[in-house]
């Protein structure tokens, strides 16, 4: 690495209960087995793993309306922003290995806990931001945002575990990349809130490129916050990231993926990013969960300074004869 040192903490995240399918836990032990935390160290950034998570088993966890499992969920998310806000008093970049998608509760609302305002960019199939009520599913990976969104927050009810939740992001400085399966009622809310969407859509229209120079122009127009990326591994093609829970075609290439990260990387602003929903049980091979697996790491490379040119560190110096 050519560039300034990058202080990276991980926190491992084993919890699924935000939607049904099991599996989905393994996933900070499988990216870590891949080797990221060396690959991390060659590229020249200093990393500290602060382990797994570990969570409470909930008795009687009964469905509040329709919302599942909703005391493992806000109990798991209460101990999740704790550590994350830890990480980021330590001076870490937080990294997040999910783990579902409902953990971005946790993760954002401790990084901002932590730095204060965020803009927040995420990447993913689905918006995620269902209330309580326009969910169909009753699964919280559907609805993280909704909790965080001070705009949404008159429209959430208290669940069982949540009350330590405190909405922390504002609508302008959300951006989200990559949507493809988006239900009515958050095709509504992204509307009536006026979200910046680049859907699958755009990034055809546009190319990723340009997608990332809007999204850093948007986000930066007033003044530069803290950036949180919260990448869900759906938000890539099946044909690539195959072992997910809910995967939808026609998303992101692997490049378009890897570009996203470097590009925010390269703005010195990322502070805390996510890599949720990789579920090894949801690939059909060996070849499938290896796919996913080493696609996840490379898009947390590229967070931390991987550069697809070439890398050396800065200490380098050529042998002599
Ligand atoms: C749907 C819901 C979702 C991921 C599925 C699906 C949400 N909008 N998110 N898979 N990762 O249940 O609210
Ligand atoms: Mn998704
Ligand atoms: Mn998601």
């Amino acid at each position: 690495m050519s560039q300034r040192l990058i202080r990276t903490g991980i926190i491992g995240a084993p919890f699924s209960k935000g939607q049904p399918r099991g599996g989905v836990e393994s996933g900070p032990d499988l990216i870590r087995a891949a080797g990221l935390l060396q690959r991390l160290q060659e590229q020249g950034c200093a990393v500290k793993d602060y382990g797994n998570l570990t969570f409470e088993e909930v008795a009687d966890d009964e469905p509040v309306g329709r919302v599942k499992r909703a005391r493992a969920v806000g109990g798991a998310n209460q101990r999740l922003s704790e550590a994350v806000r830890a990480v980021k008093k330590d001076g870490h970049t937080s990294v997040m290995l999910g783990g579902d998608h409902s953990l971005a509760i946790g993760s954002i609302h401790g990084h901002s806990a932590a730095v204060g305002e965020l803009s927040v960019v995420w990447v993913d199939a689905h918006a995620d931001i269902n209330t309580a009520l326009t969910s169909t599913t009753g699964n919280i990976h559907g609805q993280p945002m909704s909790y965080l969104l001070h705009e949404l927050h008159a429209k959430v009810p208290v669940l069982p575990n949540f009350s330590w939740v405190k909405p922390c992001v504002s609508a302008k400085d959300l951006v989200y990349i990559g949507l493809r399966d988006v239900d009515p009622g958050e095709h509504y809310i992204l509307e009536l809130l006026g979200v910046k969407v680049f859907s699958m859509s755009e990034v055809d229209k546009l190319g990723v490129a340009r997608v990332m120079e809007e999204t850093c122009d948007y986000l930066s127009t007033r003044v530069k916050k803290p950036i949180h990326l919260s990448f869900d591994i759906d938000a890539i093609d099946p044909s690539v990231t195959p072992a997910t829970g809910t995967p939808v075609v026609g998303g992101l290439t692997y490049r378009e993926g890897v570009y996203i990260t470097e590009h925010l990387c390269q703005t010195g602003l990322l502070s805390g990013v996510d890599l949720v929903e990789v579920n090894p049980l949801r690939g059909q091979t060996e070849q499938d969960v290896q796919s996913t697996v080493s696609t996840a790491v490379d898009l947390l490379l590229g967070c931390f300074g991987r550069r697809r040119e070439g890398n050396h560190p800065t200490d380098y110096r050529l042998p002599e004869p």
